[in-house]
C-alpha cells in the first residue's frame, strides 16, 4: 500500500465461499499472502454444493478429478460422489486450512467501486460496512441465478412448487403426484431418486439429452487404504482420468471420429436400456452429441420405464390450479412441481452495481459486448477485479476445478508482476481484451456447441459466453504467466 491503508483494508477480498473461493484462499495462504478475507452471503460455505440438496444430487465428473489438487482425498466413497460427501469435503478443506476464521458469513456484497486515486476497491456490504482492498476476486460461480419459466397460471397453483436448487429441507415427497419440468443434469439425477417414493411422476421434456452410461460404483476399502498409504497411486489415477477426459474433449472442439463413436455408444445404450420403441423415439436426441451437456446416468432410463412414470413431450401451455395443462389440451393433475429448469449462466455474472475507472459500469459495458474478459479473469476498465470461473472458462469435458486452479496461477502471477512494476494499478488494454475474445469466438464457431442446438452455454444473442473452446492443458499453459504487454501500467 503506497498511502496509509484505510480502515477495513485487506490486500485481497474474495467474494463467495464455494469451490472457487476456497481454492483461492488455500492458494493465497500457500503463497504466504495472508491478508485476505472471504465474504459469503449465506450462513455456510459450499456454494452450489450447499444450495443443491435435491434427492440424488451428485457430481457427474469423477471425484478423483472433481477435488482440489492441494487437498487430495483418498477416502472418496464412490467414483462419482454425492452432494453430502462433496460438501463435507469442502468443509474439510476449510478446516485443514483454518479458513473459517477468514470467512465473514451472512455478508452479501451490494456494490463495488474502484477508487482511481488510490488504486483500490471499496466493497459495500449488506451489513452497512464498507471494506477496501487492492484486489477483488469474484468467486461467485456461474450457477447461482435460477430460472423458473414464466408459465401463465403458476401463481394459482394450489400445490407445492420449487426450483431443483431450492429443494425444501425435509420435504416429504412420499405418495405425491409430482411433475418434474426439464431433463437436464439436475432432472436426470432427481427422477431416479424420487421415483420409488412418489405415487405418480410426470416428466416434461422439451429436448431429450444425450445420456451415457455412468458406471458409478463404490470404491472398495482396499483401494482407499492403498491411496492413503501410497498417495502417488491416488495422483496417478487422477492423472489417468485427466488425460482420458482431455482426449475425449477433442470431440467437442471438432474431432468428428470421437463424436461419432460417442454418439454410437449413447444410441446403443438407449437401444439396450429402453424396450418400448415409442418411448425410445421420444428419448432420441436430434442434435449432435455434445452440443448440450452430455449426461452420464445408470438409473435414468430404468426409472422412466416404471408404470407410474410418464414422459410428456407436448409443450406446456399453462399451469392450472391442480396441475399442468399442455398445448393439446391435456391436464396432468399433480400436487408438486419441481422446476429442474436450470440457471441463467450466460447472463450477468454479478447482479450488484460495479463501477470501475472513469465511472464505467460493468453492466453497461457487458451490455454492449456480452460478458467478456481477458482470459476469463481480468476486465478492461475494472482494474484488479479478477474473476474465477469467469466468462468462457466453463468446460463440457473435464473438471472445472482444474480451471479454477489455473486461474489462481494467473492471479498469483498477476499480483507478483503488479508489485514488481511499482504501478498504482494495472488495467487490461481494451485492444488485448477485444483480440482475445475475437479469437475465442472464432474458435467456438468450429465446435460442437455451435452446431445448432439451443443451450444455456449461449447468451440471448446466441454468443457462447460460458465455455472454453479447448483443452484444460492449453488453458493452463495460457494462464501460467501474465503477459504484461496486455496491460496498461497506471503510474502512482
Ligand atoms: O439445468 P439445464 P440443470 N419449458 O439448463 C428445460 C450443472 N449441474 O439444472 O433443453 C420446458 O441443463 C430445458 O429444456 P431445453 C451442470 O453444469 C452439474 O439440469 O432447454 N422445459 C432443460 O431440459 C448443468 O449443465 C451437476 O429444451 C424447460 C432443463 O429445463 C447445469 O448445472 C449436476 C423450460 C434445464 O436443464 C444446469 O443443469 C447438476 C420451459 N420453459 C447440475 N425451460 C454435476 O454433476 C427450461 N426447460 C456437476
Amino acid at each position: 500500500m503506497k498511502n496509509n491503508p484505510p480502515a477495513n483494508f485487506h490486500e485481497v477480498i474474495i467474494i463467495g465461499a464455494g469451490f472457487s473461493g476456497l481454492c483461492a484462499a488455500i492458494r493465497l495462504q500457500k503463497e504466504n499472502r495472508n491478508d485476505f478475507i472471504i465474504l459469503e452471503r449465506a450462513a455456510e460455505l459450499g456454494g452450489t454444493w450447499r444450495d443443491n440438496t435435491y434427492p440424488g444430487c451428485g457430481c457427474d465428473v469423477p471425484s478423483r478429478l472433481y477435488s482440489l489438487s492441494a487437498e487430495p482425498n483418498p477416502n472418496w466413497s464412490r467414483a462419482f460422489s454425492k452432494q453430502p460427501e462433496i460438501l463435507a469435503y469442502m468443509h474439510a478443506c476449510a478446516k485443514n486450512n483454518d479458513l473459517y476464521q477468514k470467512i465473514d458469513f451472512n455478508t452479501e456484497v451490494s456494490a463495488l467501486k474502484f477508487d482511481e486515486e488510490k488504486g483500490i476497491w471499496h466493497v459495500k456490504t449488506n451489513t452497512g460496512e464498507t471494506l477496501s482492498c487492492r484486489f477483488v476476486l469474484s468467486a461467485t460461480g456461474p450457477l447461482n441465478h435460477i430460472t423458473i419459466p414464466d408459465f401463465e397460471g403458476l401463481d394459482t397453483f394450489q400445490g407445492d412448487y420449487f426450483h431443483s436448487s431450492q429443494w425444501p429441507e425435509n420435504f416429504n415427497i412420499k405418495g405425491r403426484r409430482v411433475a418434474v419440468i426439464g431433463t437436464g443434469a439436475s432432472a436426470i439425477q432427481i427422477v431416479p431418486n424420487i421415483v420409488d417414493t412418489v405415487k405418480q411422476l410426470v416428466l416434461f421434456q422439451r429436448t431429450p439429452a444425450w445420456i451415457m452410461p455412468k458406471r458409478d460404483k463404490e470404491i472398495p476399502t482396499f483401494f482407499k487404504t492403498m491411496y492413503r498409504r501410497f498417495p502417488f497411486l491416488e495422483k496417478m489415477v487422477r492423472s489417468l482420468s485427466y488425460y482420458f477426459y482431455e482426449i475425449r474433449g477433442n470431440g467437442f472442439w471438432g474431432n468428428t471420429l470421437i463424436n461419432s463413436v460417442a454418439q454410437k455408444i449413447a444410441l446403443r445404450y438407449l437401444r439396450k436400456s429402453v424396450s418400448d420403441p415409442e418411448l425410445r423415439e421420444k428419448l432420441r436426441p436430434n442434435y449432435a452429441i455434445g452440443c448440450k451437456r452430455v449426461l452420464p446416468s445408470d438409473d435414468y432410463y430404468p426409472a422412466l420405464q416404471q408404470p407410474h412414470v410418464s414422459l410428456i413431450t407436448t409443450s406446456i401451455d399453462k399451469i392450472a390450479t391442480d396441475g399442468i395443462l399442455t398445448k393439446d389440451g391435456q391436464l396432468y393433475k399433480v400436487d408438486t412441481i419441481v422446476f429442474a429448469t436450470g440457471f441463467r449462466a450466460s447472463g450477468d455474472l454479478i447482479d450488484y452495481p460495479v463501477s470501475g475507472r472513469n465511472d464505467l459500469k460493468l453492466k453497461e459495458e457487458w451490455g454492449h459486448t456480452g460478458i467478456e474478459t481477458l482470459r476469463g479473469i481480468a476486465v478492461s476498465g475494472f482494474p484488479h477485479l479478477l474473476f474465477l470461473l469467469g466468462p468462457n472458462t466453463g468446460l463440457g469435458h473435464n473438471s472445472v476445478l482444474l480451471m479454477i486452479e489455473a486461474q489462481m496461477n494467473y492471479v498469483i502471477d498477476y499480483i507478483r508482476q503488479y508489485e514488481q512494476t511499482g504501478a498504482k494499478y494495472l488495467n487490461v488494454k481494451q485492444t488485448a481484451q477485444a483480440l482475445y475474445n475475437q479469437k475465442i469466438q472464432e474458435e467456438l464457431r468450429g465446435t460442437i456447441w455451435a452446431s445448432g442446438c439451443k443451450s444455456w452455454y449461449l447468451d440471448k444473442h446466441g454468443k457462447n459466453t460460458t465455455l472454453w473452446p479447448g483443452s484444460v492443458t492449453r488453458y493452463r499453459k495460457e494462464t501460467k504467466e501474465v503477459q504484461l504487454e496486455e496491460f496498461d501500467q497506471i503510474p502512482s
